[in-house]
């Protein structure tokens, strides 16, 4: 047993966290068990529903997304936003089914000033006013934006960093790391929580995975939330061809997520519906405490309602009646 697990450290080393990644399966599983113990709820899933408030034709390059104007092979329309009472009808919806968190993503670059930024300003009021969490992921964001945004009330911006520095290049070439950590500066200097994370996947190495977790873990305070997706693969992207991960290394990336940021909210988040239910109670078990509860993730299919009822059954949670 290592005495130090579950302190609170912003010092880790690529090499430190890789090694871990690498202990022996059910001593990681085991030890990031113990640590979510000790600063979570061990019972507690929090359902968090996300909906896309603005579909495709984004400029960004980003290889995985089928959002991306880039990849004009990709099936999907382009929609305007949607309006906020939709959306806050929606939010409704998804907390009488017992979502305690609702997550808008937008295909943007970056925010800009004007009624689309205003509708967006509206949706995490009346969101916020249900008593619900409200999470937004607009990309690029300047510091008055942010300003209104907390002013809002919202509960945490999205905005991931998807890989290590030195494998991000060979996915996004529109954008840079640096911009990347720019907007999280400013999110994080207006009070917002920070929900940051990214994919495993992609053709990226263990040292990536552990590159990508040291550059979180050396945040001080870290990010709140830290979504960890599988890549879902989607025809028409540049990474249509990638096989899907084995999900138990969705379970050491999980595992090592948590014994290195202890207290954050750990989400199990796209590429759920590849796993079954005991490959899910799995990454709980490492340490997950939140999933994505719903039909779709933001263009894609999320996992199965029917089987989350049963996922839920199986853990003992009490399913809500479902809008
Ligand atoms: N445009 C904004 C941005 O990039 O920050 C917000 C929306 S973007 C779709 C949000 C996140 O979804 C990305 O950072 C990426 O981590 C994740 N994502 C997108 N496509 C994915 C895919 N095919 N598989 C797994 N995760 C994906
Ligand atoms: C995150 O890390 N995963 C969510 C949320 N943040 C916005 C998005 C997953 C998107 C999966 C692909 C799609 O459905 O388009
Ligand atoms: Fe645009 Fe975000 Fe998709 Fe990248 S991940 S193409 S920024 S919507």
């Amino acid at each position: 047993m290592t005495i130090m697990d579950g302190a609170i450290r912003h010092d880790w080393s690529v090499e430190e966290i890789a090694a871990l990644h690498e202990r022996p399966l059910l001593e990681l599983i085991g030890r990031a068990n113990a640590v979510h113990r000790r600063h979570h709820d061990p019972n507690k899933v929090q359902k968090a529903s996300l909906l896309s408030i603005k579909t495709g034709g984004c400029p960004e390059d980003c290889a995985y997304c089928p959002q991306s104007a880039h990849h004009r092979e990709v099936d999907l329309t382009r929609d305007r936003i949607m309006d906020p009472a939709s959306v806050i009808a929606m939010a409704r919806k998804a907390k009488t089914a017992g979502a305690e968190r609702f997550c808008m993503g937008a295909a943007w670059r970056q925010v800009r000033d004007g009624k689309e930024f205003d509708a967006v300003i509206e949706m995490v009021e009346g969101v916020r006013s249900l008593g619900m969490e409200a999470c937004v992921t607009l990309g690029m964001l300047k510091p008055h934006q942010a300003e209104r945004l907390a002013k809002a009330g919202l509960s945490a911006y999205n905005h991931n960093l998807d890989s290590s520095p030195e494998f991000y290049g060979k996915i996004i070439t529109t954008r840079t790391y640096e911009d990347r950590l720019e907007t999280l500066a400013i999110v994080r200097a207006f009070g917002i929580d920070l929900c940051c994370g990214g994919i495993i996947g992609m053709g990226e190495t263990i040292e990536d995975r552990a590159g990508m977790l040291k550059v979180l873990a050396c945040m001080d305070p870290h990010p709140e939330s830290v979504p960890i997706n599988a890549l879902v693969p989607v025809e028409g992207t540049p990474l249509a061809r990638r096989p899907r991960i084995d999900p138990l290394e969705l379970v050491r990336m999980v595992a090592t997520a948590r014994l290195v940021m202890p207290a954050s909210m750990v989400r199990l988040s796209a590429g759920r519906s590849a796993l079954n239910r005991e490959a899910q109670i799995l990454c709980l078990v490492a340490g997950a405490n939140s999933v994505f509860y719903g039909d779709t993730l933001l263009t894609t299919p999320n996992a199965d309602i029917g089987e989350d009822a049963e996922l839920f059954a199986a853990l003992g949670q009490e399913e809500s009646e479902r809008a």
